[in-house]
Protein backbone atom coordinates (compact mmCIF):
# COMPACT_ATOMS: atom_id res chain seq x y z
CA UNK A 1 0.00 0.00 0.00
CA UNK A 2 1.18 3.49 -0.93
CA UNK A 3 1.55 6.13 2.60
CA UNK A 4 -1.35 7.98 2.76
CA UNK A 5 0.18 11.08 3.82
CA UNK A 6 2.48 11.27 1.36
CA UNK A 7 0.02 10.17 -1.32
CA UNK A 8 -2.10 13.08 -0.09
CA UNK A 9 0.78 15.51 -0.29
CA UNK A 10 1.82 13.91 -4.45
CA UNK A 11 -1.77 14.68 -5.25
CA UNK A 12 -2.39 18.16 -3.79
CA UNK A 13 1.25 18.85 -5.58
CA UNK A 14 -0.68 17.04 -9.10
CA UNK A 15 -3.80 19.17 -8.69
CA UNK A 16 -2.27 22.31 -7.80
CA UNK A 17 0.67 22.52 -10.02
CA UNK A 18 0.67 23.11 -13.99
CA UNK A 19 3.86 22.73 -14.81
CA UNK A 20 5.72 19.65 -14.84
CA UNK A 21 8.79 18.26 -15.39
CA UNK A 22 9.28 14.12 -15.62
CA UNK A 23 12.37 12.39 -15.06
CA UNK A 24 13.79 8.68 -15.47
CA UNK A 25 16.47 6.87 -15.56
CA UNK A 26 19.42 5.93 -17.98
CA UNK A 27 19.20 3.37 -20.31
CA UNK A 28 15.26 3.43 -19.40
CA UNK A 29 13.73 -0.01 -19.75
CA UNK A 30 9.80 -0.80 -20.50
CA UNK A 31 8.72 0.83 -17.08
CA UNK A 32 10.75 3.82 -17.28
CA UNK A 33 9.10 4.44 -20.52
CA UNK A 34 5.63 3.05 -19.78
CA UNK A 35 4.94 5.79 -16.63
CA UNK A 36 6.67 8.92 -18.25
CA UNK A 37 4.26 7.96 -21.21
CA UNK A 38 1.11 7.36 -19.33
CA UNK A 39 1.92 9.93 -16.25
CA UNK A 40 2.46 12.23 -18.93
CA UNK A 41 -0.52 11.76 -21.04
CA UNK A 42 -2.52 11.93 -18.12
CA UNK A 43 -1.59 15.01 -16.96
CA UNK A 44 -1.71 16.88 -20.23
CA UNK A 45 -5.16 15.41 -20.95
CA UNK A 46 -5.76 17.39 -17.15
CA UNK A 47 -4.86 20.72 -18.78
CA UNK A 48 -1.07 20.43 -17.67
CA UNK A 49 1.90 21.33 -19.25
CA UNK A 50 4.61 18.73 -19.00
CA UNK A 51 7.85 18.22 -20.67
CA UNK A 52 10.10 15.02 -20.12
CA UNK A 53 14.09 14.44 -19.28
CA UNK A 54 15.31 11.10 -20.69
CA UNK A 55 19.62 11.42 -20.84
CA UNK A 56 19.26 8.24 -22.98
CA UNK A 57 17.31 7.51 -25.61
CA UNK A 58 14.04 5.33 -25.23
CA UNK A 59 14.78 1.35 -26.77
CA UNK A 60 13.23 1.18 -29.99
CA UNK A 61 10.56 -1.05 -29.25
CA UNK A 62 9.35 1.08 -26.68
CA UNK A 63 10.02 4.25 -28.42
CA UNK A 64 6.51 4.38 -29.69
CA UNK A 65 5.47 5.67 -26.29
CA UNK A 66 7.51 8.49 -27.01
CA UNK A 67 6.46 9.62 -30.36
CA UNK A 68 6.68 13.49 -30.71
CA UNK A 69 8.16 14.16 -27.29
CA UNK A 70 11.27 16.31 -26.54
CA UNK A 71 13.67 14.33 -24.13
CA UNK A 72 15.76 17.27 -22.56
CA UNK A 73 18.89 16.31 -21.37
CA UNK A 74 20.59 17.83 -18.17
CA UNK A 75 21.17 21.56 -18.38
CA UNK A 76 18.48 22.44 -21.16
CA UNK A 77 15.39 23.53 -19.31
CA UNK A 78 15.35 26.06 -16.02
CA UNK A 79 14.35 24.10 -13.53
CA UNK A 80 10.82 26.47 -12.99
CA UNK A 81 8.30 23.88 -12.73
CA UNK A 82 6.07 23.24 -10.40
CA UNK A 83 7.45 19.80 -9.42
CA UNK A 84 10.11 17.89 -10.90
CA UNK A 85 8.83 14.18 -10.66
CA UNK A 86 11.36 11.17 -10.52
CA UNK A 87 9.90 7.86 -11.91
CA UNK A 88 11.15 4.65 -11.36
CA UNK A 89 14.89 5.64 -10.34
CA UNK A 90 16.44 4.25 -7.15
CA UNK A 91 19.02 6.91 -6.52
CA UNK A 92 19.35 10.89 -7.96
CA UNK A 93 22.59 10.33 -10.13
CA UNK A 94 20.75 7.13 -11.72
CA UNK A 95 19.07 10.03 -13.35
CA UNK A 96 21.61 11.33 -15.11
CA UNK A 97 20.42 14.79 -13.87
CA UNK A 98 22.21 14.54 -10.19
CA UNK A 99 23.77 17.67 -11.14
CA UNK A 100 21.36 19.72 -12.58
CA UNK A 101 18.94 18.84 -9.61
CA UNK A 102 21.42 19.82 -6.84
CA UNK A 103 19.60 22.76 -5.80
CA UNK A 104 16.27 22.94 -7.35
CA UNK A 105 13.99 25.70 -6.95
CA UNK A 106 10.82 23.20 -7.15
CA UNK A 107 9.41 20.41 -4.83
CA UNK A 108 10.78 17.11 -6.17
CA UNK A 109 8.51 13.88 -6.19
CA UNK A 110 10.53 10.52 -6.28
CA UNK A 111 8.05 7.51 -7.26
CA UNK A 112 9.32 4.51 -7.04
CA UNK A 113 9.72 0.35 -6.49
CA UNK A 114 13.15 0.01 -6.46
CA UNK A 115 13.78 -1.37 -1.97
CA UNK A 116 17.45 0.43 -2.59
CA UNK A 117 15.56 4.04 -3.30
CA UNK A 118 17.44 6.64 -1.05
CA UNK A 119 14.24 8.88 -0.64
CA UNK A 120 16.22 11.53 -2.43
CA UNK A 121 13.05 13.18 -3.02
CA UNK A 122 11.15 16.17 -1.00
CA UNK A 123 8.38 13.65 -0.96
CA UNK A 124 9.09 10.32 -1.74
CA UNK A 125 6.13 8.07 -2.66
CA UNK A 126 7.83 4.92 -2.56
CA UNK A 127 6.29 1.27 -2.55
CA UNK A 128 8.69 -1.52 -2.63
CA UNK A 129 6.28 -4.64 -3.26
CA UNK A 130 4.31 -2.97 -6.49
CA UNK A 131 5.51 -4.97 -9.55
CA UNK A 132 5.76 -1.75 -11.43
CA UNK A 133 6.64 2.27 -11.11
CA UNK A 134 3.10 2.19 -13.35
CA UNK A 135 1.57 -0.22 -11.24
CA UNK A 136 1.85 2.28 -8.64
CA UNK A 137 0.72 5.27 -11.25
CA UNK A 138 -2.55 3.40 -12.55
CA UNK A 139 -3.48 4.12 -8.32
CA UNK A 140 -1.91 7.74 -8.26
CA UNK A 141 -3.94 8.75 -11.37
CA UNK A 142 -6.99 6.86 -9.72
CA UNK A 143 -6.63 8.48 -5.94
CA UNK A 144 -5.97 11.61 -7.73
CA UNK A 145 -8.89 11.29 -10.17
CA UNK A 146 -6.65 11.91 -13.22
CA UNK A 147 -7.37 10.91 -16.77
CA UNK A 148 -6.68 7.57 -17.40
CA UNK A 149 -7.81 6.26 -20.52
CA UNK A 150 -6.81 4.03 -23.43
CA UNK A 151 -4.00 6.44 -24.32
CA UNK A 152 -2.92 7.09 -20.92
CA UNK A 153 -3.18 3.00 -20.45
CA UNK A 154 -1.01 2.13 -23.05
CA UNK A 155 2.60 2.71 -21.92
CA UNK A 156 1.17 1.96 -17.83
CA UNK A 157 0.76 -1.57 -19.45
CA UNK A 158 3.43 -2.34 -21.35
CA UNK A 159 5.43 -1.51 -17.91
CA UNK A 160 3.07 -3.16 -15.87
CA UNK A 161 3.99 -6.29 -18.24
CA UNK A 162 7.70 -5.96 -18.68
CA UNK A 163 8.49 -5.10 -15.32
CA UNK A 164 6.13 -8.34 -13.73
CA UNK A 165 7.70 -10.10 -16.83
CA UNK A 166 4.14 -11.09 -17.83
CA UNK A 167 3.17 -11.43 -14.43
CA UNK A 168 5.32 -14.54 -14.21
CA UNK A 169 7.68 -12.40 -11.05
CA UNK A 170 7.72 -14.15 -7.83
CA UNK A 171 5.50 -12.71 -5.26
CA UNK A 172 4.04 -10.94 -7.52
CA UNK A 173 0.48 -9.45 -5.23
CA UNK A 174 -2.93 -9.03 -6.42
CA UNK A 175 -2.61 -5.35 -6.64
CA UNK A 176 -0.48 -6.09 -10.32
CA UNK A 177 -3.73 -7.22 -11.82
CA UNK A 178 -5.96 -5.24 -9.96
CA UNK A 179 -3.77 -2.17 -12.04
CA UNK A 180 -4.08 -4.42 -15.19
CA UNK A 181 -7.75 -4.93 -14.57
CA UNK A 182 -7.78 -1.28 -14.23
CA UNK A 183 -5.92 -0.39 -17.57
CA UNK A 184 -8.42 -2.91 -19.53
CA UNK A 185 -11.63 -1.39 -18.64
CA UNK A 186 -10.06 1.77 -20.11
CA UNK A 187 -10.78 -0.43 -23.79
CA UNK A 188 -7.11 -0.14 -23.94
CA UNK A 189 -6.11 -2.96 -27.05
CA UNK A 190 -3.63 -5.02 -24.83
CA UNK A 191 -3.35 -7.33 -26.88
CA UNK A 192 -1.76 -5.29 -29.67
CA UNK A 193 1.46 -4.10 -27.13
CA UNK A 194 2.24 -7.45 -26.08
CA UNK A 195 2.40 -8.18 -29.55
CA UNK A 196 4.30 -5.50 -30.15
CA UNK A 197 6.55 -6.98 -27.55
CA UNK A 198 6.75 -10.16 -28.56
CA UNK A 199 7.25 -9.86 -32.05
CA UNK A 200 10.39 -7.07 -32.34
CA UNK A 201 13.19 -8.71 -31.42
CA UNK A 202 16.25 -7.70 -34.00
CA UNK A 203 18.08 -10.00 -35.20
CA UNK A 204 21.12 -8.82 -33.27
CA UNK A 205 19.31 -9.32 -29.95
CA UNK A 206 18.55 -13.40 -31.07
CA UNK A 207 21.84 -13.85 -32.05
CA UNK A 208 23.09 -12.58 -28.71
CA UNK A 209 21.11 -14.13 -26.62
CA UNK A 210 22.10 -17.88 -28.62
CA UNK A 211 25.65 -16.69 -28.06
CA UNK A 212 25.25 -16.09 -24.47
CA UNK A 213 23.34 -19.09 -24.18
CA UNK A 214 26.27 -21.45 -25.66
CA UNK A 215 28.38 -19.68 -23.38
CA UNK A 216 27.05 -19.64 -20.00
CA UNK A 217 28.69 -21.52 -17.20
CA UNK A 218 26.78 -23.76 -14.20
CA UNK A 219 28.25 -24.36 -10.65
CA UNK A 220 27.70 -24.74 -7.63
CA UNK A 221 25.53 -27.84 -8.44
CA UNK A 222 23.79 -25.97 -10.48
CA UNK A 223 22.72 -23.37 -8.31
CA UNK A 224 24.64 -20.66 -9.66
CA UNK A 225 24.69 -19.84 -12.97
CA UNK A 226 26.58 -16.94 -14.93
CA UNK A 227 27.38 -15.61 -18.37
CA UNK A 228 30.77 -12.71 -19.70
CA UNK A 229 30.09 -11.01 -22.63
CA UNK A 230 33.15 -9.21 -23.94
CA UNK A 231 32.92 -6.04 -26.06
CA UNK A 232 34.39 -8.38 -28.79
CA UNK A 233 31.45 -10.81 -28.24
CA UNK A 234 28.84 -8.00 -28.82
CA UNK A 235 30.79 -6.32 -32.13
CA UNK A 236 30.97 -10.18 -33.27
CA UNK A 237 27.02 -10.40 -33.75
CA UNK A 238 26.39 -6.72 -34.41
CA UNK A 239 24.82 -6.02 -30.89
CA UNK A 240 24.75 -3.04 -28.44
CA UNK A 241 24.53 -3.07 -24.66
CA UNK A 242 20.70 -2.07 -25.38
CA UNK A 243 20.40 -5.62 -27.32
CA UNK A 244 21.81 -7.27 -24.10
CA UNK A 245 18.95 -5.86 -21.84
CA UNK A 246 16.68 -6.52 -24.43
CA UNK A 247 17.07 -9.97 -25.70
CA UNK A 248 15.95 -11.70 -22.41
CA UNK A 249 19.53 -13.31 -21.49
CA UNK A 250 18.87 -12.31 -17.84
CA UNK A 251 16.02 -13.64 -17.67
CA UNK A 252 16.50 -16.95 -18.71
CA UNK A 253 19.52 -17.54 -15.99
CA UNK A 254 17.22 -18.18 -13.63
CA UNK A 255 14.74 -19.81 -15.80
CA UNK A 256 17.21 -23.40 -15.58
CA UNK A 257 15.90 -25.53 -13.42
CA UNK A 258 17.90 -25.77 -10.08
CA UNK A 259 19.47 -22.34 -10.89
CA UNK A 260 18.89 -20.07 -7.38
CA UNK A 261 21.25 -17.14 -8.88
CA UNK A 262 22.50 -15.76 -12.16
CA UNK A 263 24.65 -12.82 -13.27
CA UNK A 264 25.74 -11.29 -16.51
CA UNK A 265 28.70 -9.27 -17.23
CA UNK A 266 28.52 -7.16 -20.03
CA UNK A 267 31.74 -5.28 -21.48
CA UNK A 268 30.72 -1.81 -22.11
CA UNK A 269 32.52 -0.23 -25.33
CA UNK A 270 33.88 2.36 -22.64
CA UNK A 271 35.39 -0.48 -20.87
CA UNK A 272 32.88 -0.68 -17.77
CA UNK A 273 31.66 -4.10 -17.05
CA UNK A 274 27.98 -4.14 -16.24
CA UNK A 275 26.83 -7.35 -13.79
CA UNK A 276 22.83 -7.87 -14.01
CA UNK A 277 22.10 -10.30 -11.24
CA UNK A 278 19.17 -12.41 -11.07
CA UNK A 279 17.59 -14.86 -8.59
CA UNK A 280 14.76 -17.13 -7.08
CA UNK A 281 13.25 -18.48 -3.70
CA UNK A 282 14.54 -15.18 -2.23
CA UNK A 283 18.02 -15.17 -2.85
CA UNK A 284 18.76 -11.48 -2.07
CA UNK A 285 20.75 -10.25 -5.19
CA UNK A 286 19.94 -7.06 -4.57
CA UNK A 287 22.69 -6.71 -1.45
CA UNK A 288 25.60 -8.05 -3.67
CA UNK A 289 24.60 -4.96 -5.99
CA UNK A 290 24.55 -2.22 -3.64
CA UNK A 291 28.11 -3.53 -1.78
CA UNK A 292 29.29 -2.73 -5.53
CA UNK A 293 27.77 0.68 -5.57
CA UNK A 294 24.55 -0.77 -7.38
CA UNK A 295 20.93 -1.23 -6.52
CA UNK A 296 17.60 -2.67 -7.40
CA UNK A 297 15.20 -5.22 -6.49
CA UNK A 298 16.06 -8.58 -4.14
CA UNK A 299 15.45 -10.39 -7.38
CA UNK A 300 16.85 -8.12 -9.67
CA UNK A 301 19.76 -5.81 -9.05
CA UNK A 302 22.94 -4.41 -11.31
CA UNK A 303 26.06 -2.21 -10.58
CA UNK A 304 28.78 -1.18 -12.78
CA UNK A 305 32.70 -1.87 -12.11
CA UNK A 306 35.42 0.20 -14.28
CA UNK A 307 37.95 -2.58 -14.20
CA UNK A 308 38.65 -5.50 -16.81
CA UNK A 309 36.52 -7.77 -17.41
CA UNK A 310 38.20 -10.96 -16.21
CA UNK A 311 38.81 -9.10 -12.70
CA UNK A 312 34.98 -8.38 -12.25
CA UNK A 313 34.01 -11.55 -13.17
CA UNK A 314 36.53 -13.21 -10.29
CA UNK A 315 35.67 -11.01 -7.65
CA UNK A 316 31.98 -10.88 -8.18
CA UNK A 317 31.33 -14.52 -8.63
CA UNK A 318 33.28 -14.94 -5.29
CA UNK A 319 31.25 -12.93 -3.37
CA UNK A 320 28.12 -14.56 -4.87
CA UNK A 321 29.60 -17.43 -4.34
CA UNK A 322 30.25 -17.03 -0.49
CA UNK A 323 26.79 -15.65 -0.04
CA UNK A 324 25.16 -18.71 -1.93
CA UNK A 325 26.70 -20.86 0.09
CA UNK A 326 24.86 -20.38 3.00
CA UNK A 327 21.76 -19.93 1.70
CA UNK A 328 19.36 -23.15 2.07
CA UNK A 329 19.18 -25.91 -0.77
MN1 LIG B 1 10.64 -0.55 -12.58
Amino acid sequence: MLPTDVLNQVIATLQKGQRFFLISHVRPDGDAVGCLSGLARSLRKAGKTVELGLVDPPPERFAFLLEGETLHKPGERPLDHDAIIILDTGDLPRTGFAEALERPATVVINIDHHPSNTGFGDLNLLDVEASSTCEMIVFLLERARLPLDPEVAQGLYLGLCTDSRFFQNENLRPAAHHAAQRLLETGLDAGAIVGRLLSTRKLSEVRILGHALLSLQLEMDGRLAWVALSAADLARHGATMADVFACGLFGQLTGIDGVIAGVGFVEHTDGKIYCEFRSRRGFDVKEIAVGLGGGGHLAASGCSLARPLADVTAEVLQRVRERLGGFPH
